[in-house]
């Protein structure tokens, strides 16, 4: 870690700050379980100080014209940019991910987030309706003023630039607090954000728990919206606190995710593509595939490719470029994956691959929090482990006859955020994407992004949508001016 990282700030008004307090808590390097740098314990007060500085902050720079607004966020992703093996080495030491994947995903797509919402503003359209003859309504969509962005662990920079970009594209002024397990890409932010040109008090970030800042940030009465992605129990947490004080809220919860192959998929594209759905990141994003269903004529020849091809992941350091399959974030993350693990194998699944920690890694990660990728067959469709959200390199592959019968599997299920189908029937495809009750549904492929669409799940998966022009009216209140003739 570079100098001068090891105790990380508050940023606040544009400038680092030590929480108010001095409390601090150990950061933890999932590799090696020991502590590398601290973050802040910030408390009520530091949240408060944020909100004072994003209030004065939005005076001006609600009033900024879009292409001036528009000019410093695309200096802002070229400073990230720049900067990308910095970024992305703090991402990797902060969640255990492979270096690798956040060089190449991670951070770049953070840039590309800010660089989406630079210039979308520059491409709005205020719609007018003609009332007959009567009267002429344009709608204005003005910034709602101050934002509360809460993100998790799992993909730190990328989510939490989820959030930022739009918010403060549109005008809006912010309080983000990033996950306290992964803080230092937002704390890097705020040198990038400086870089840009960026006026103090527009982003201001607060370091701390869930308990502490994020529950101070959602009930304060001056940040009316609130964006949030993170577990739902904690959703619903957020949810009412927010309720009784009508906030504005986009919830990105968890899922539980159907990943369908059809007997006439091309097999070896869908095994190939669902060694990714599956562990990816080491299974933590949350619209990994963790349902598998196959049908049955093409049942044994994919658990054989899955299991064959995900053996050959390289589980490593992940500071080792050809690392694969880095740790799990934290030792609580760990013990949940080891006890959905022991519980799956209760309830009469067979451990078809993994199921355990692998061999020692190398001296440095001998105390880390390491995993094999795990596939699981022989579980019943409704049963804990296919119901509950593990997050983690676990999945379960289940045999379907047919098309009905995995759709009212599919659907059997409390999360609704997104899902595969692999099938070179068209027609199937589109029967099924019409029944799937997820927000988003991958034919042939998973995570591929287009930033425009809009993002977010069903059911207990969450409520709102990002992404696009979902994001950019999110961020604003509209306001109808109806003017007689
Ligand atoms: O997430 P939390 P946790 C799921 C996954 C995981 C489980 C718990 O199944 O095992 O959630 O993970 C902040 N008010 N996902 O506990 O707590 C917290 O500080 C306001 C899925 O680590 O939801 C962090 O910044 N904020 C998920 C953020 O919420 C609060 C990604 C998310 O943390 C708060 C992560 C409160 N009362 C976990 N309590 C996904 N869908 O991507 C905590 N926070």
């Amino acid at each position: 870690m570079t100098e001068g990282n090891d105790r990380i700030q508050n940023f606040i008004d544009g400038r680092y700050v030590e929480p108010l307090a001095g409390a601090y808590l150990d950061n933890i390097e999932p590799a090696t379980g020991k502590p590398y740098s601290q973050v802040p314990d910030s408390r009520p007060e530091d949240v408060e100080l944020a909100v004072t500085a994003a209030e004065k902050a939005f005076e001006q720079w609600s009033r900024t014209p879009s292409a001036e607004r528009s000019t410093i966020l695309l200096r802002l992703a070229d400073a990230i940019e720049r900067d990308l093996e910095k970024f992305a080495l703090a991402e990797s030491i902060d969640t255990g991910k492979p270096v690798s994947l956040a060089r190449n995903l991670d951070i770049p797509r953070a840039v590309s987030n800010f660089r989406f919402f630079a210039t979308a503003i520059l491409h709005t359209e205020n719609e007018a309706h003609v009332t007959d003859g009567v009267a002429f309504n344009y709608t204005l969509r003005q910034p709602r003023g101050i934002t509360g962005l809460i993100s998790p662990w799992n993909l730190p920079l990328y989510l939490l630039s989820w959030k930022i970009a739009p918010a403060i594209a549109c005008g809006n002024t912010a309080v983000a607090k990033p996950s306290e397990l992964t803080p230092m890409t937002a704390h890097l932010l705020g040198e990038a954000c400086n870089q840009a040109g960026l006026p103090p008090g527009v982003l201001n970030i607060v370091h701390g728990t869930g308990p502490h800042v994020g529950q101070a940030i959602t009930a304060h009465p001056k940040i009316t919206t609130i964006s949030f992605t993170g577990g739902t129990v904690t959703g619903r947490k957020v949810a009412e606190t927010c309720a009784p004080m009508f906030k504005k809220m986009s919830l990105e919860l968890g899922g539980k995710n159907p990943n369908i192959v059809f007997a006439d998929a091309d097999l070896d594209a869908a095994i190939t593509g669902s060694v990714r759905s599956s562990f990816a990141n080491q299974g933590q994003v949350c619209l990994c595939g963790s349902r598998i269903f196959v049908q049955r004529a093409a049942y044994q020849h994919f658990v054989d490719g899955l299991v064959d091809k995900t053996s050959k992941l390289r589980i490593g350091d992940p500071l080792e470029p050809t690392t694969e399959q880095g740790a799990i974030v934290s030792k609580t993350q760990l013990e949940k994956v080891k006890f959905y693990v022991d519980l799956a194998q209760q309830e009469g699944g067979r451990v078809a691959l993994g199921g355990r920690a692998p061999e020692q890694i190398n001296d440095r990660c001998r105390d880390g929090y390491f995993f094999q990728p795990t596939i699981i067959t022989g579980l019943a469709v409704g049963c804990r482990t296919n119901r509950e959200e593990i997050f983690g390199p676990v999945v379960s592959i289940t045999p379907f006859d047919d098309e009905e019968e995995v759709i009212r599997y599919a659907n059997d299920c409390d999360y609704g955020l997104a899902s595969s189908v692999w099938t070179q029937n068209l027609s199937r495809a589109h029967r099924v994407a019409e029944q799937i009750q997820t927000g988003t549904v991958w034919v042939n492929c998973w995570l591929l992004r287009d930033l425009r669409v809009p993002f977010g799940g069903m059911k207990q998966s969450g409520v709102g949508r990002e992404g696009g022009n979902e994001a950019l009216h999110f961020f604003t209140e509209p306001k109808n001016v109806c003017i007689a003739k």
